[in-house]
Parts: structure tokens; sequence; C-alpha cells
């Protein structure tokens, strides 16, 4: 599963943050909810069935530009490197890459679910023989050690996905800052990033048609009934999805389709007709104002590739700050 361990801890206990966070979400004003809640085991199967639907351009549209570019990728890996990535899922993506860099020697995936980080090590142990593979299980969003072993090497990150879009840009910002003080000054790093398009193909994303995304948003609410005891009555809630194009994101939210009283955790929450839980934005950017959020981060822009209707581009980035 290549979601975005970004937005999503599996590591979540009924009593711990995933209540409190709940409890406060619906207790606010519009009421919200945390993406990252959305990757149980149903939500990330659900994610990987939108990665396939055809309104979902991101996967196939950067799928296309990782294969077409990969030479020119690999020049930012320099000799004897240790490639992080960031959430790494099943690597489909950074095979891709490893595939094309003879020159990174250490690949170091980083995700919250262990038992898949170590099944996916094992295969590409198998599939790259020469190359040491030294997963990390860590909450990419926090500071996170490095293996000992890459201490001495030169290093570069890769952050596919297009991740990047679900955080607030504040917090990409941090985000970038954090990951250039653990990668080092001079490491590259590569991030995939959704481009601001329009509308009618944004919002066709994310309202496909076979209504997965609609079951993604909604496998919240079954969430919060499996795991916190919520009486959430799903068909009483609808899915939506629009483009803000003053915010330049897409904002997902559930909307209560009748005046109703939900219960959680033995809290009772009013919703209104019509009221919305918001649960997620996807940012879009243009190829300059994610320069700009770059350098901001203390990153040189160095290189960007996109796919060949411009819809989703690969950043290479190289940092430049202590
Ligand atoms: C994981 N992330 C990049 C997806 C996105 O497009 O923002 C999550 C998603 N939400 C609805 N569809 C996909």
């Amino acid at each position: 599963m290549a979601v975005r361990a970004a937005v999503r801890d599996e590591s979540i206990k009924p009593d711990s943050s995933f209540l409190s966070d709940v409890i406060a979400g619906l207790a606010a004003r519009p009421k919200r909810l945390a993406p990252k809640y959305f990757y149980d085991e149903a939500g990330a199967q659900l994610f990987e069935k939108i990665t396939t639907l055809p309104e979902y351009y991101l996967t196939h549209c950067e799928l296309q530009v990782l294969r077409e570019r990969s030479a020119e990728i690999a020049r930012f890996f320099p000799a004897n490197s240790a490639l992080v990535e960031f959430g790494s899922g099943s690597s489909r993506k950074a095979r891709i890459v490893l595939s094309a860099a003879s020159t990174v020697s250490t690949y170091v995936p980083v995700d919250i679910s262990a038992e898949m980080l170590n099944r996916e090590a094992d295969e590409l142990r198998r599939d790259y023989p020469s190359l040491n593979v030294l997963p990390v299980v860590a909450d990419m969003m926090q500071p996170f050690s490095l293996p000992p072993a890459v201490a001495g090497m030169p290093h570069a990150g890769f952050f596919p996905g297009s991740t990047i879009g679900n955080l607030e840009p504040h917090e990409a910002c941090s985000f970038l800052r954090q990951a250039g003080r653990m990668l080092g000054r001079g490491a590259s790093f590569i991030i995939g990033v959704d481009l601001v398009k329009d509308p009618k193909i944004l919002n066709a994303a994310y309202n496909d048609r076979a209504g997965v995304t609609a079951k993604f948003n909604l496998n919240l609410l079954a969430r919060i009934n499996r795991e916190l005891g919520g009486n959430f009555d799903l068909s009483s809630f609808s899915h939506q999805a629009f483009y803000n194009s003053e915010r330049h994101r897409i904002e997902m939210h559930l909307a209560s389709k009748k005046r109703q009283k939900v219960k959680v955790a033995g809290r009772t929450f009013d919703f209104r007709a019509g009221e919305t839980i918001h649960t997620e934005n996807s940012y879009k950017y243009s190829l300059e104002s994610f320069a700009a959020l770059a350098r901001g981060s203390g990153w040189n822009p160095m290189s960007a590739w996109t796919d060949a209707n411009g819809k989703f581009s690969i950043h290479a980035l190289v940092f430049d700050s202590h």
C-alpha cells in the first residue's frame, strides 16, 4: 500500500489520540477530522483502489514522469548515496528510480507500518541484491533518526504521491525544513506535487463515477463506529469534494443529510441539515508556487518535470540551509 504514512497512523489505540482528536474535531466549529485517520486497513485498501481509477490521474501521471525521467532523476543521487523514502508503502515508485540509479547503495524506506516495511524490504533485497535495504519504522511527520550505517554517506530524499499536498502550506514548510535538517546540507530531494489545473479535471478526480472516493471518505465514520463505539448512520451522510479555487485546494467533507444527533464514546454531537465535517484538503501548486515554498523552506529548486499534459510534477531540490 503506497499510502502515505504522512496521513496514516496505524498505531492508534481507541483510548489514544484518535479518540481525543475525534471528540475535539466533532466539538469544533466547523467540524473537522484529520485525514491521517482515513488509513485503517479498509481505508488503505480503498485508497489503493482510488489510485487505479481512470479519473484519479495523479498516480498514472506520476508513474509516467518517473518512468520517462528516471535517468535525469538518478543524476541527483551521488555515488554511494542513501535514498530515504518518506512514507514508502509498497516502494513501487522507488523501484523505478532505483532501477535507473546505480549510485544509490542504500535504500532507507520509512513507514509507520512495520509489517509492510519488512515484507517490502525482503522483496527489495531479493530483486536488488547489491542494494543495502535499511527500513525505519517511524511517523515521518515527526523527527526520526536515520540508521547509523548511513551516517557518513550523501543523502537523498524521495517523497512521491503529492502527499505533501495534504499538509497545510505552513506544515509542508515545517516538514521540508525538518527533512532538510535530517538529510543534511547538499542533500537532494525528489518530490511529487500535484498541479493546479482545470477544476473539472480536479473535481472529477475526487468524485469518481464508481463512488470509491465517497466510500473512502465515509469509511472514516465507519471507523469511528468500529473503534470508538460511534453510532454514525452512514446513509445519512454524503461525500462532498470540490475545488476551492481561492485556496488552490480540493476540500473533502462529509455532509449531514438531515438534522441529527450522533453519539461517540458516550458524547452526543448535534448536526444541522447540510452541516459538514471537513475531512481533507489536497493542495494543488503551480511549478512556481511549489518552487517558492521549497525556497522558503531552505531548499533550492533545481529541476521540475511534468507529464505530457502538465497535470503532475516531480521536483528536484537541493538543501541549501544549515
Ligand atoms: C494521499 N493523497 C495524496 C490523496 C490526495 O489526492 O490528496 C488522498 C486522497 N483523497 C481523496 N482521494 C485521494
